[in-house]
Protein backbone atom coordinates (compact mmCIF):
# COMPACT_ATOMS: atom_id res chain seq x y z
CA UNK A 1 0.00 0.00 0.00
CA UNK A 2 1.74 3.22 -1.20
CA UNK A 3 0.87 6.53 0.59
CA UNK A 4 1.23 9.57 -1.46
CA UNK A 5 -0.46 12.87 -2.46
CA UNK A 6 -2.06 12.55 1.15
CA UNK A 7 -3.96 9.32 -0.01
CA UNK A 8 -3.84 5.86 0.35
CA UNK A 9 -3.27 3.99 -3.22
CA UNK A 10 -5.39 1.69 -2.64
CA UNK A 11 -7.07 2.78 -0.05
CA UNK A 12 -9.61 -0.20 0.25
CA UNK A 13 -8.23 -3.71 -0.62
CA UNK A 14 -9.46 -6.82 0.15
CA UNK A 15 -7.16 -9.65 1.59
CA UNK A 16 -6.71 -13.14 2.65
CA UNK A 17 -6.66 -13.77 6.60
CA UNK A 18 -2.72 -14.52 7.24
CA UNK A 19 -1.86 -11.89 4.70
CA UNK A 20 0.77 -8.74 5.48
CA UNK A 21 0.00 -5.36 4.33
CA UNK A 22 3.06 -3.08 3.70
CA UNK A 23 2.71 0.54 3.98
CA UNK A 24 5.01 2.90 2.17
CA UNK A 25 5.09 6.39 2.90
CA UNK A 26 6.30 8.41 -0.55
CA UNK A 27 5.60 11.77 0.61
CA UNK A 28 7.38 14.56 2.00
CA UNK A 29 4.74 14.87 4.82
CA UNK A 30 4.54 12.19 7.63
CA UNK A 31 1.68 9.92 8.28
CA UNK A 32 0.27 6.96 9.74
CA UNK A 33 -1.96 4.33 8.83
CA UNK A 34 -4.04 3.95 12.46
CA UNK A 35 -6.86 1.38 13.10
CA UNK A 36 -8.81 -0.79 15.15
CA UNK A 37 -5.80 -2.87 16.48
CA UNK A 38 -3.34 -2.17 14.68
CA UNK A 39 -0.80 1.67 13.83
CA UNK A 40 1.99 1.62 11.70
CA UNK A 41 3.29 4.70 13.87
CA UNK A 42 4.90 8.03 12.54
CA UNK A 43 6.24 6.86 9.31
CA UNK A 44 8.30 9.49 7.36
CA UNK A 45 9.47 9.99 3.48
CA UNK A 46 10.71 6.04 2.43
CA UNK A 47 9.46 4.45 5.55
CA UNK A 48 7.72 1.30 5.19
CA UNK A 49 6.01 -0.82 7.78
CA UNK A 50 4.41 -4.03 7.43
CA UNK A 51 1.13 -5.24 9.75
CA UNK A 52 -0.17 -8.24 9.74
CA UNK A 53 -3.77 -9.72 9.61
CA UNK A 54 -4.49 -12.84 11.11
CA UNK A 55 -8.08 -12.86 11.71
CA UNK A 56 -10.99 -11.83 9.00
CA UNK A 57 -12.83 -8.64 9.25
CA UNK A 58 -12.91 -5.19 8.83
CA UNK A 59 -10.67 -2.73 9.84
CA UNK A 60 -11.17 0.89 8.87
CA UNK A 61 -7.85 3.22 9.15
CA UNK A 62 -6.83 6.40 8.99
CA UNK A 63 -3.94 9.17 9.43
CA UNK A 64 -3.44 10.45 12.55
CA UNK A 65 -2.24 13.60 11.37
CA UNK A 66 -4.86 13.83 8.55
CA UNK A 67 -8.00 12.67 9.12
CA UNK A 68 -9.51 12.84 5.71
CA UNK A 69 -6.82 9.95 4.79
CA UNK A 70 -9.29 6.90 5.19
CA UNK A 71 -9.31 3.36 3.95
CA UNK A 72 -10.75 0.10 4.58
CA UNK A 73 -9.20 -3.56 4.56
CA UNK A 74 -11.43 -6.66 4.83
CA UNK A 75 -9.62 -9.54 5.45
CA UNK A 76 -11.49 -12.74 4.12
CU1 LIG B 1 -1.18 11.72 6.88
Amino acid sequence: MEIQQFEFVPADIEIAAGSTVVFVNLDLAPHTATGEGFDTGALRKGERKEIAFPTAGEFAYLCKFHRHMTGRIVVR
